[in-house]
């Protein structure tokens, strides 16, 4: 009989895209990656083995995703049912990654939660939501996914808002590499929470400690990743220096996410060297960053890929916070990206340092009665609003300065 593993599905393209991160570290080896696409293209570049590749809907969306149609997505994933049943057959445990938004994803998490149920395999969804400047359409299918699908069915669902990556990065960064940086962050947190999940041989947490802060509640998560190693020439010990780093790290939003957290999952990974003592005292600084009345789970392991250096991941949890997110997307447009001890902020795609931080499509101008209609996008300006009002003109009204 085969043995029972951690599985990790990819579903749509960002998923594929965070999967090849993950495929590309050597703790992966002991996790059975997977990935499931209606994009023939996307799920090549996932890095995933050709036999746990699953192209959905081939015959009649011929391998060229569902243009955004969560419908379809839907439609598409259910036709592999039977194929999805059979991979995930010998999972023990299941981690479903994508970006909610789009059409695959989007459709298709619903399928993937009834086949797992079917199956009793305990499910964590981890998922991204769309940047608000990606418009109210995408928004809405991302949000209704939550609300109709997952919520009503799934164990723990991790809820990441892409607008958390504001809180760091310069006006100037391209999209597609915020999409990287929010990958990376991705993949190592995936990697973290599997390794304690396997074999937490320091601190053990189980599913079910993540199932009974995450399930069936609307939520809003963050993650934040800290690493530090040996030797690095900061004057502070590489505990203290991953716990700066992590509370800085990109899709963490402030460290005031941890106060404010109903929940936080933190979890430590280090070389054979660290004892209990280190990841004791660093645990127990991490927690005292959260409030009185967060339940905090912790969880910790060694293994010989780590050796001589340390990740400290942390996932804050805050149910039903919709209003919070905003206010620290509105925090990030107001200040410039935080840096870190070392001068530099804790991502590899900062630059133009002392840059100012231009203001954010946040503080929304009004579109009167388009207000409640679908927003039109033209080179990231919202059409509805009116011209003089979104380039901010000067308008003649016929008086002279000062009068
Ligand atoms: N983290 C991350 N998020 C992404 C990336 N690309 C897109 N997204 C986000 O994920 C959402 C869904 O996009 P995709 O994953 O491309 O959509 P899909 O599920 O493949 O659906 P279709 O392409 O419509 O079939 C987008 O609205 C973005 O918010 C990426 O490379 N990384
Ligand atoms: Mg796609």
């Amino acid at each position: 009989m085969s043995e029972k593993v951690i599985s990790v599905l990819a579903i749509g393209g960002a998923g594929c895209r965070v999967m090849r991160k993950i495929a590309g570290d050597v703790l992966a080896e002991r996790l059975r990656l997977m990935a499931v696409d209606t994009d023939q293209d996307a799920l090549a570049e996932s890095g995933v083995p050709e036999s746990d590749r699953l192209l959905a809907g081939a015959r009649w969306r011929n391998g060229r995703g569902c243009g955004g149609n969560a419908l379809d997505g839907q439609r598409a994933v259910a036709h592999e049912r039977m194929q999805l049943e059979k991979m995930l057959s010998d999972s023990r445990m299941l981690l479903v990654l994508g970006g909610l938004g789009g059409g695959t994803a989007s459709g298709g998490v619903a399928v993937v939660m009834s086949v797992a149920r079917k199956l009793e395999i305990p499910t964590v969804f981890l998922l991204t939501l769309p940047f608000t400047l990606e418009g109210h359409s995408k928004r809405k299918i991302a949000e209704e996914t939550v609300k109709n699908e997952l919520l009503t069915i799934a164990d723990a669902v991790i809820c990441l808002p892409n607008d958390l990556l504001f809180s760091v990065l310069e006006p100037t960064t391209p999209l597609q590499a915020a999409f990287e940086l929010a990958d990376r962050e991705i993949s190592r947190t995936v990697l973290a929470l599997t390794s304690v999940l396997l074999h937490g041989n320091l601190l053990a947490a189980d599913f079910s400690d993540l199932s009974m802060v995450l399930r069936k509640k609307k939520s809003y998560c963050s993650i934040g990743v800290g690493i530090a190693s040996d030797g690095e020439e900061t004057g502070i010990s590489r505990g203290d220096l991953a716990m700066e780093r992590l509370l800085y790290s990109p899709l963490l939003g402030g460290a005031d996410r941890f106060s404010n957290a109903d929940a936080v999952i933190f979890s430590l990974l280090g070389g054979p060297e660290l004892t209990i003592g280190e990841s004791r005292r660093l645990l127990e600084l991490a927690t005292r960053q959260c409030g009185p009345e967060t339940n905090v789970v912790v969880g910790a392991a060694t293994g010989e890929e780590w050796r001589t250096r340390l990740l400290l991941c942390a996932i804050t949890v805050k149910f039903d916070a919709e209003n919070e997110v905003v206010e620290v997307m509105q925090k990030a447009a107001s200040r410039t990206p935080r840096r870190t001890r070392e001068g530099r902020a804790n991502s590899g795609v900062l630059s133009g340092e002392g840059a100012e931080q231009l203001p954010l499509p946040l503080e929304q101008e009004s579109k009167g009665i388009m207000e409640k209609t679908t927003p039109v996008y033209w080179k990231n300006e919202d059409l509805d609003i009116p011209t003089y009002s979104r380039r901010k003109a000067a308008i003649d009204n016929g008086k002279l300065v000062g009068e």
